[in-house]
């Protein structure tokens, strides 16, 4: 079924000259850029968008990571785009990742861990109104 999901490439995805192959990977598996923008996060939208985790004792590591610089906001479309595309970036953790994953082939560690990817249909709708409008 045509889903829609928020990818998010991290600062150290631009910063390591990443976005390209990162995009390969998603176009190969037939998921198409519906949305694109460069942006810098605020730690209002990280709140928001990181809400369950706020009370986390990692929390301000993660706030401060994403905010070390501008991010790709991209909305992609496809067949099972959420499912595909989690599948793409693979476990949260980059040592856990399967090799062949996103995470798994260029991760860094539990923070930098390169891609946010929604979680559900429903997530996905959520944020993308949160950062597309
Ligand atoms: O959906 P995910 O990004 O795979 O994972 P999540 O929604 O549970 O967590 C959001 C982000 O928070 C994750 O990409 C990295 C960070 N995070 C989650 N759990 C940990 C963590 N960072 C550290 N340092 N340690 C954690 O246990």
């Amino acid at each position: 079924m045509a889903e829609q999901t928020l990818v998010i490439i991290k600062p150290d995805g631009l910063s390591r000259r990443l976005v390209g192959r990162i995009i390969q990977r998603f176009e190969d598996k037939q998921l198409q850029i519906s949305s694109i923008k460069k942006e810098t996060l605020t730690q209002t939208q990280l709140r928001e968008h990181y809400h369950q985790l706020v009370e986390q004792p990692f929390f301000p590591r993660l706030v401060s990571y994403m905010t070390e610089g501008p991010v790709l906001l991209l909305v992609l479309k496809g067949d099972n785009a959420v499912l595909q595309t989690r599948k793409i970036v693979g476990a949260t953790d980059p040592m856990e990742a399967e090799m062949g994953t996103l995470r798994g082939d260029l991760g860094m560690d539990k923070t930098r861990n390169l891609i946010h990817a929604s979680d559900s249909v429903d997530s996905a709708a959520e944020e993308i109104t949160r950062f597309f409008g």
